[in-house]
């Protein structure tokens, strides 16, 4: 059973509440990736059709390459301010503070932004650290693993849904001309102000780090250090905080695999809150197609009973889209067919 509840005490103050809003714990499934692949396939497609996210173990991204990155973001944020803004934004990859987007969204985060290809990556480096040569093959050496991780998870979706062409996601997001991106994100413990000091409700405003969203690429591999404050939103507005897990990935769908499976899996909302003892460190990558890429479902999955939701569309087309809009705006309901 993949679905249990618990729900929390409202009465009590714990860091990840918010006020005011109906807050569930819940355990997202943990799928164990050595297990036999008919059941992996299925599992995963029961966590992509009922949650749009969940955790993978035994996933076979090596320790050490994961330490080496967690490394290099921690060495690069540490940094001062002025430093990092050497590796200042430009058409939003590098180094932002604060600044979410092009429309006015903010957070309490900062972050580098940084596009996949290998050759763009050794030349941003050398703004980003004093080792450049390090850390463009600790970030190489990731983004290999988890480009990996991430194709052997949509072949796995394909099977569990039993389409054909076993490649026809993983495909997109092996091409050379892929537009992957990564994304290290720092949010600073931010301690929670009670303004109210006789108020008999409790201080229970973690500030945002990354405002609510769907992710708009295909699929998006996560992992944090130990530090909670990431949460999803389920359908009846609830919102589910996410147990943090180093040892495990936390995998979501994103906008554009809800479009190419017909809207069976989910491209659920979620947001980042600051905690307000400890940073939060996070490294996610964002699995997207080549840029003229038509992203358009599979015909064995659209029948007489589910018929086409999305009219086909190249991925700049709906970046651009994403890009004009606001964070927590809605993307796909621009796609959909009458
Ligand atoms: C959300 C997922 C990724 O972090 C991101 C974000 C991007 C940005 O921070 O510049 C976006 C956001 C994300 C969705 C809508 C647009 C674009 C901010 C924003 C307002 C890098 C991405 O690709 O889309």
């Amino acid at each position: 059973c993949l679905r249990r509840y618990i729900i929390i005490d409202m009465v009590v103050a714990s860091p990840t509440q918010i006020h005011g809003e109906k807050l569930l714990a819940i355990e997202l499934p943990v799928i164990d990736l050595s297990g036999e692949r008919s059941m992996v396939s299925s599992l995963i497609v029961k966590a992509c059709e009922e949650y749009g996210f969940f955790k993978v173990k035994n996933h076979g991204v090596p320790h050490d390459i994961i330490a080496k990155m967690e490394n290099e973001s921690f060495n690069f944020f540490a940094k001062t301010f002025d430093e990092k803004q050497k590796a200042g934004l430009d058409n939003s990859f590098g180094y932002g503070c604060k600044n979410i987007g092009f429309n006015g969204d903010t957070g309490e985060v900062e972050y580098l932004l940084c596009n996949t290809n290998p050759l763009s990556i050794a030349e941003r480096s050398k703004t980003i650290s004093n080792d450049p040569t390090e850390f463009s093959s600790a970030m190489s050496g990731y983004i290999e693993a988890v480009r990996e991780l991430a194709c052997e998870l949509l072949d796995l979706m394909a099977e569990g849904l039993w389409v054909p062409d076993r490649s026809v996601f993983s495909r997109l997001i092996r091409d050379d001309d892929s537009d992957s991106i990564i994304r290290l994100n720092h949010y600073p413990a931010m301690p929670i102000l009670c303004k109210d000091k006789d108020s008999s409700s409790p201080c229970n405003h973690n500030k945002v780090g990354f405002g609510e969203h769907s992710d708009p690429q295909i699929l998006t591999i996560l992992r944090s250090n130990d530090v909670g404050g990431l949460q999803i939103s389920l359908n009846d507005g609830a919102w589910v905080p996410v147990t943090p897990d180093p040892t495990a990935f936390c995998v979501n769908v994103g906008d554009l695999l809800q479009a190419m499976t017909n809207g069976r899996f989910v491209s659920v909302r979620h947001k980042a809150l600051t905690n307000s003892y400890k940073s939060r460190m996070s490294m996610a990558y964002f699995a997207a197609p080549p840029l003229n890429a038509r992203i358009a479902v599979p015909p064995e999955m659209v029948t007489p009973i589910k018929p086409a939701l999305y009219r086909p569309f190249s991925w700049a087309e709906f970046k651009n889209a994403a890009f004009a809009l606001r964070l927590g705006d809605s993307r796909l309901g621009l796609f959909m067919l009458e």
